[in-house]
């Protein structure tokens, strides 16, 4: 028995059982069990039928992704020649399907003469949200047994679909049967094996016909939905080359084709950023000191302080978990106000069919208001998300601390104040934590977990586990002003504001940005968060910081004013009740006559410039923050800018994109960027870990 595939015999029924957790996932050493497996089979004249299934909580989650980019991946045995030596076996495999059958793991399956699925399977060729396609022969064979249109939707989408859905279609030839529930599979499966074990010859998917009547005119709809869709990423297309291919040529051939797009798209880089998510997503949840079985604390009841904006959007998080909230206001109109705008977005909901009317129903029989603090004793996590000022803060958490029972967790969304001081005004800091939430607070998946210097373990744990009840991708961020994400976009903006003193129009710049995949440049963004909040924490910055440089022009534009969308004029200027940024004479004119009092000649600033300075100003703050411990990896940072800024995904976060450009390119960039006399040199001196990275040719890690 290999350690990752096991193999028994009940009775003339050979048994090959993967057994490679967490998901059986197609590693070498698996496909090496499964292989010997047959050939043990096949040399026992007891054994008249094989099964293949899968231990624990799948079937197979597919090719082992840890494998990617390394030699293993295409080691022999090969994904391909498993699945030669199941369609080649002398005598019939049978694949024993439950719970997770995607990839890899269903393109085997799909190798096998009979399939036997038990209800509940999520079925999936999932490829595409790496950035590749299924490339052991699931878009040749998949076509062949749900059909052209069911194949191609999903390997388009990569979404799963459920086996009894399947197993229900009329014609569909993936399961040979449907086992009764997933505890009978086991035995359904031994009994089918035994019930065809003598049928000569063995059916393979290959010999099956594919077809489309209306071939062309189909692929050609599908390349245009698709080409809409996923503008950014190549594979998608690929995907319906392949399936056509599965339609229109010889199996074999269709079979290198589909070998030869997979291996090409290995080697993108929006591949590379989609594998370097898919790792940074789950490693994200992990907290190096923090062990997965740390025990949490019970969060039954939920209280919020602020009924504005964030307070409403982060009670919506609650109460569409099926968690109780009460909202504390200081007024009464403020109260009311709040659950109208939260009553708002449910019923807009409620009208674009998102939401049914009875679940509205339910939600907000989970919210409850109130004046006062006393309220709040009993709940088990409270957020705080007043005005961002300290003394604001202070009054707050002196209350909590006051009133809250002993254990609850007493959280504050501060975007940038210090948790620890927070924490300071209550005799509890062990319980105080920040969970900033970004705005919209119940649609932005970001949530940053920020941990003080007293924070206590399982407060952390706790509150990872409720970032991922109500959805949330957290991520854990020291104390520091502005934690990872603002910190990082401080230095974005700073920047962004140069690159208007030294020549460019806001609308050059975020044309830039948003073609290098940004889903909004820096002023469009402005102009909808309010540059009104810029404002503020610049003032506060001047007493902290007082020789950090900045263009004036931002404050200039305050001082018109022009706060953005909600008064009508930002950067840009807007017509009423439209988000159409058009670009602003006024506002063009300020930027050229503060261009003269700075005595500066605009020059023109290449679009590639930009880019660079926006993005390699992220990184260097990013490498900072990895430096002093403020993120813990840098898949964080990455993570923070993939979930909470709108940086493109096909890029994979600033620090991934760093390393793909190369560290010690970027690292030429910055020390070239700080001659310019317009720049912050000091911002530019290139962070140690950055430099010490790029000398020794290494990425982040
Ligand atoms: C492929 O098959 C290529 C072939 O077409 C051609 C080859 C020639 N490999 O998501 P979770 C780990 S491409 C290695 O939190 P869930 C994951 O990293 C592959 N590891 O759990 C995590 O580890 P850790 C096509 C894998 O219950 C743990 O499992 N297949 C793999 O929410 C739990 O994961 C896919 O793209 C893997 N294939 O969801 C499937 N899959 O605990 C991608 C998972 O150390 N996977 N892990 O952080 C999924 O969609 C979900 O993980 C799954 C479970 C639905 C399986």
């Amino acid at each position: 028995n290999s350690m990752t595939a096991e193999y028994k015999v009940h009775g003339s029924i050979a048994v090959i059982t993967m057994s490679n957790p967490p998901v059986n996932g197609l590693g070498l050493a698996t496909r090496q069990g499964i292989v010997d497996g047959l050939q043990r089979a096949n040399a026992d004249a007891a054994v008249k039928a094989i099964v293949i299934t899968g231990a624990g909580g799948a079937f197979s989650g597919g090719a082992d992704i840890k494998e990617f980019g390394t030699d293993k991946s295409m080691q022999e045995p090969n994904l391909h020649s498993v699945i030669n030596a199941v369609e080649n076996s002398g005598k019939p495999v049978v694949a024993a399907i439950h719970t997770v059958c995607m990839g890899g793991g269903l393109e085997l399956a799909l190798g096998c003469h009979y399939r036997v699925g038990a209800p509940g399977c999520q079925v999936a060729l999932p490829e595409v949200k790496l950035g590749i396609l299924p490339g052991a022969g699931g878009t040749q064979r998949l076509p062949r047994v749900v059909g052209v249109e069911a194949a191609l939707n999903m390997i388009v989408s990569g979404e799963p679909v459920k086996s009894e859905m399947i197993g229900a279609v009329p014609g569909q030839k993936l399961f040979d049967k449907m086992a009764a529930s997933p505890e009978a599979l086991a035995e359904e499966a031994l009994a089918f094996a035994a019930s065809i074990a003598d049928v000569r010859p063995l059916p393979l998917v290959r010999n099956l016909p594919c077809k489309h009547p209306e071939g062309d005119a189909y692929f050609q709809f599908a390349r245009n939905m698709v080409k809409g869709m996923a503008k950014n990423f190549p594979a998608p297309a690929k995907c319906v080359d392949a399936v056509e291919a599965a339609t229109k040529r010889k199996f074999a051939d269709g079979l290198a084709y589909e070998r030869e797009l997979f291996i090409n798209l290995m080697w993108t880089p929006e591949s590379r950023a989609l594998r370097h998510l898919f790792f940074a997503e789950r490693a994200a949840s992990k907290i190096p000191d923090v062990p997965s079985d740390t025990p949490k604390r019970d969060i039954q009841k939920v209280g919020v302080i602020g009924a504005g904006t964030m307070g409403g959007g982060i009670s919506m998080n609650f109460l569409n978990a099926g968690i109780p909230v009460t909202i504390l206001e200081t007024k009464q109109e403020a109260l009311d106000r709040g659950v109208a705008t939260i009553k708002k977005n449910y019923e807009a909901q409620v009208k674009k069919g998102k939401l049914k009317e009875d679940k509205y129903a339910q939600r907000m029989a989970l919210l409850s208001t109130t004046l006062s603090y006393d309220d709040l004793k009993d709940c088990d996590l409270i957020i705080e998300a007043v005005f961002e000022e300290m003394g604001v803060k202070e009054a707050v958490f002196k209350q909590l601390d006051a009133v809250a029972k002993p254990g609850a967790i007493l959280a504050s969304n501060t975007s940038t104040l210090d948790v620890d001081k927070i924490a300071a005004f209550t005799k509890r800091p062990q319980d105080v934590v920040g969970m900033h939430f970004f705005s919209p607070a119940n649609v932005m998946k970001l949530l940053e977990v920020v941990r003080g210097k007293e924070t206590a373990k399982d407060v952390l744990a706790t509150v990872m586990a409720v970032a991922k009840k109500i959805k949330k991708t957290a991520v854990v961020s020291g104390v520091c002003d502005g934690f990872i994400g603002n910190r990082m976009i401080e230095r974005y903006s700073q920047q962004a504001g140069f690159l208007l003193d030294e020549g460019c129009t806001p609308q050059q710049v975020d044309k830039a940005i948003e073609k290098f995949g940004f889903a909004m440049g820096p002023f469009r963004m402005g102009d909808l968060a309010g540059n009104d909040i810029g404002w503020a924490i610049r003032k506060r910055r001047a007493v902290e910081q007082p020789d950090m440089k900045y263009s004036k022009t931002a404050d200039l534009l305050c001082e018109m004013g022009r706060f953005g969308q909600k008064t009508g004029a930002g950067w840009y200027d807007y017509q009423a009740g439209k988000r159409d940024a058009i670009p602003s004479d006024v506002v063009n004119k300020m930027i050229e006559e503060h261009r003269k009092t700075l005595s500066v000649a605009p020059r023109k600033v290449s679009d590639e410039e930009i880019v660079q300075r926006l993005v390699f100003a992220l990184v260097n703050e990013g490498a900072k923050i990895l430096e002093e411990g403020i993120a813990s990896k840098s898949g964080d940072i990455d993570m923070v800018y993939l979930t909470g800024y709108g940086f493109p995904i096909h890029r994979g976060g600033p620090m991934h994109y760093a390393s793909e450009v190369g560290l010690f390119n970027v690292v030429l960039a910055m020390n070239r960027f700080a001659q310019n006399p317009m720049d912050d040199a000091s911002a530019w001196a290139p962070a140690p870990l950055l430099v010490k990275l790029a000398a020794e040719g290494k990425a982040f890690q």
